[in-house]
């Protein structure tokens, strides 16, 4: 199953004995627990193991896909991160790409600084977002086991838009939990914790000053070895504040918020980190960039940019670069997300203007 590059100096049993005790020692122990390794995943690797070519089975590893370029990986492996590309075979299926979180099989080749990723192994979250006009979607983080919803006491605090997140969560197959951030812009946030609190029984609020650190205990009680934690919310929420104090440094780049109280997006990619004292986090872009997938939720979505048009200085807006369009200016502040407004383009046949060249329309 893969292209493989045999190695000329093993070949008496001798080595071959020596080998099988390597791979027992790479495919177990607590490097790869910390980051999320389950026996499940391994009995699925070790199925891929025992199908690939005997020659190429000692070159193989597992691990966890840490970043995502084009084309290109950063891998955690029991020894630590390196590059990798596809290997030949998981190019031609675009469905099967890895991604952010994901679990892998890797080779690693005599003749190349980076591994190449054979197999993506089953994903036990996948957390999607809708493409192609809402009728198709597009994982882009898999093995997240809890997602915290981070809100603020302030102009983003939206119980309607937070219970779609909580669901869109719960449909990955993680478990949500919603977090008030800002807690020092309110005098009293227990009303806000309240709401929150009735939005979703059964799941954890948590207040946090994310720069005093107040509160950032009982986030970390979320985070255990082994655990994949992941966090959303609109821009300027604090993300990326949170994962810096969870790591204990400045890691995350954060941004100052507008005098509207906006973000300005300052996380563009998704990142993994290692949190000290166990857990692992993905920081994520502000919510413009998380279209969530939600099947029954595609025509609500519509109606909410419908009624958002009511709002554009035009009647016959195109939302397409008109001045005073309210839809744009939603998407900005990320009351919508710009997956949101293309899907909206598609089905109603109109060109997003990033994409004039996009798919024929809808009818
Ligand atoms: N007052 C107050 N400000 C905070 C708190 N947490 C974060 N901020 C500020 O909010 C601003 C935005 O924080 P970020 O951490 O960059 O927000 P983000 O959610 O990562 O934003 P994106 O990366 O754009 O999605 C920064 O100026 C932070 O200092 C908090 O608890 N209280
Ligand atoms: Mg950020
Ligand atoms: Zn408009």
């Amino acid at each position: 199953m893969v292209a493989g590059h045999a190695r000329g100096d093993r070949v008496t049993s001798d080595s071959d004995q020596m080998q099988t005790d390597r791979q027992a020692g790479e495919w177990h122990g607590p490097e790869l627990d910390a980051l999320g390794w389950t026996a499940a995943l391994h009995t699925a690797a070790q199925d891929v193991l025992k199908a690939a070519a005997p020659d190429v089975q000692p070159d193989l590893l597992p691990a966890r896909v840490a970043g995502v370029g084009r084309g290109s990986f950063r891998l955690w492996t029991a020894q630590g991160e390196e590059g990798a590309l596809l290997a030949g075979v998981m190019r031609q299926d675009p469905d099967s790409q890895p991604v952010m979180g994901d679990w892998v099989v890797a080779q690693r080749l005599l003749d190349s600084p980076d591994l190449r990723v054979t197999a993506v192994l089953p994903r036990h979250t996948t957390f999607a977002r809708a493409v192609h006009g809402g009728l198709s979607r597009q994982v882009i983080t898999a093995n997240v086991d809890t997602v915290l919803i981070v809100t603020a006491p302030d102009a983003d605090f939206d119980l309607p838009r937070l219970g779609r997140y909580v669901a869109a969560v719960h449909a990955s197959g993680a478990q949500p939990a919603l977090l008030l951030n800002k807690t020092d812009l309110t005098r009293d946030p227990q009303p806000f914790l309240a709401q929150l609190r009735s939005l979703a029984p059964g799941v954890s609020v948590y207040a946090l000053n994310a720069r005093t650190g107040e509160g950032l205990g009982d986030v970390r009680g979320a985070l255990r070895p082994g655990v994949t934690a992941a966090l959303i919310g609109s821009s300027g929420v604090g993300k990326s504040t949170l994962t810096n104090a969870l790591l204990g440094r400045d890691a995350a780049q954060t941004g100052a918020v507008m005098p509207d109280g906006l973000g300005r997006h300052t996380t563009t990619a998704r990142t993994l980190y290692r949190v000290p004292g166990g857990g692992l986090l993905v920081d994520n872009p502000g919510l413009r960039d998380i279209a969530v997938w939600d099947p029954e939720g595609v025509a609500t979505e519509l109606d909410v940019i419908e009624q958002i048009a009511a709002d554009c200085r035009y009647r016959k807006c195109t939302h397409t670069g008109e001045p005073g369009c309210a839809v744009r200016r939603a998407v900005q502040r990320g009351q919508i997300s710009a997956g949101q407004l293309e899907a909206y383009h598609a089905l109603k046949g109109t060109a997003a203007p990033t994409r004039r060249n996009s798919r024929p329309p809808r009818r």
